[in-house]
């Protein structure tokens, strides 16, 4: 990673919750109204919005990549849209952050971060179709994909297992039960959320449901002969997802590796250690959310520098880096794949070299 922007991502995060709180005063200054809009709770609302929007910006710095908070500031957009909050006040919001960040961050900080906050500001004014969002249109399994998305949202766990077992009997092989069925569906569970069409409570159940059918197909796993090589997986530290890691684990046991699924939010420390102990072939490590980049980085900074795991490879994945090309690179790895199918033939490729 490179040193300076990482620094300059530190001195951001550094002053988020003072910025936060001096941004909120500005922008309630203007519109009295706010408890009044947004109920009693709406100055912890609006600083935890303007905190994550800096953590975004924070990691935006580090990677030197203004698309990732444009990308997170039309985010925030829509999704304040479909729940009827004024995008005068988003607009207003972030105009007052960018005032505060103009007097509080030490030169050359402020330049490299005002120069993002006015992109994410211009990219807004252009309309943007997120219909390349939803893979359901594109997956050979749509109707299987839709039949399972009704039981989710009747949260009708047994109909959904159901739907999925009845895949497998008609001979839909596991791999393609991950990418055909259950990927777009977690995918449209997401977009549903973001368009206030579902709660988290909803997105909870399908999660849930979707890694309870998971563990189901296990005794149809068919791995290939052994390829005598060993992976390890886990999500970065902080990082709460786990599903998508779980797929890339999987297929690599169907690929006749041997695996170790570590879940998600392994510490640091203890990873380290633990590829010490099993000295790993390839270390497979899923990235899901952009907060998740720096720490991801400093993650690979560490194997690097050990004397033990040092030459790991290691293979990234996750939503970040179908958003911006080439992130990847970046953060040291050895290679990124952006599905589970193509994460075993670059995995093998990569431990091959
Ligand atoms: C379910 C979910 C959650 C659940 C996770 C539950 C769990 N047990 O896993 C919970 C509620 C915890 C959650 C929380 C958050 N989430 Co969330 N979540 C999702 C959702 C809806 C589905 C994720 C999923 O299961 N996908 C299905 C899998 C199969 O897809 P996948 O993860 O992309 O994995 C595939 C590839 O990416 C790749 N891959 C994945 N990992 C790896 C690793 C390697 C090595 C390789 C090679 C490939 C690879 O292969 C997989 C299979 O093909 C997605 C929406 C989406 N479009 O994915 C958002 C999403 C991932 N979340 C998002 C966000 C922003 C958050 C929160 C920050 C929200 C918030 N404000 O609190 C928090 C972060 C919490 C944290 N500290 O991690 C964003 C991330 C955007 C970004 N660019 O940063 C997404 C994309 C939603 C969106 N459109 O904005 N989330």
């Amino acid at each position: 990673m490179d040193q300076t922007a990482k620094q300059a991502s530190f001195i951001i995060d550094s002053v988020t919750k003072a910025v936060a709180n001096w941004t909120v005063d500005e922008h309630a200054g203007l519109n009295p109204d706010m408890p009044d809009r947004y109920g009693s709770n709406w100055r912890v609302d609006w600083i935890g919005h303007t905190m994550g929007l800096l953590h975004m910006l924070a990691q935006s710095v580090a990677m030197r990549s203004p698309e990732l908070f444009s990308h997170s500031l039309r985010w925030t957009h829509d999704s304040f849209e479909a729940r009827g909050i004024r995008e005068s006040d988003l607009l207003q919001n972030a105009n007052a952050m960018r005032e505060v960040l103009s007097k509080e961050l030490p030169p050359p900080v402020d330049k490299t971060a005002l120069a993002i906050v006015d992109a994410a500001l211009e990219s807004l004014r252009v309309k943007q179709d997120d219909s390349a969002y939803d893979s359901i249109e594109n997956s050979k399994e749509k109707e299987t994909v839709l039949t399972y998305l009704a039981a989710i949202l009747e949260s009708n766990g047994a109909a959904a297992e159901s739907i999925i077992m009845s895949a497998v009997e008609r001979g839909v092989p596991v791999a393609a039960i991950y990418e055909n069925i259950l990927s777009p569906a977690q995918a449209r569970l997401g977009q549903m959320w973001h368009r206030g069409e579902i709660s988290v409570a909803d997105e909870h159940f399908g999660s849930a449901t979707t890694q309870a059918v998971m563990s189901r197909l296990r005794p149809h796993f068919k791995p290939a002969s052994a390829r005598h090589k060993l992976m390890v997986g886990t999500s970065t530290p902080g990082d709460l997802h786990e599903i998508g890691l779980r797929m890339v684990v999987d297929l690599f046991e169907l690929d006749g590796w041997n695996v170790v699924y570590l879940g998600a939010n392994t510490p640091v420390a203890d990873l380290i250690e633990f590829l010490e102990r099993r000295s790993p072939d390839l270390l497979a490590l899923s990235i899901s959310t952009a907060l998740m980049l720096r720490d991801a980085g400093e993650l690979i900074e560490r194997i690097r520098e050990n004397e033990k795991i040092g030459s790991t490879k290691v293979l990234i994945g996750g939503p970040p880096f179908r958003f911006v090309d080439g992130l990847w690179r970046q953060l040291g790895a050895d290679g990124c794949a952006s599905s589970a199918t193509q994460a075993i033939e670059l995995g093998n490729q990569i431990v091959a070299s």
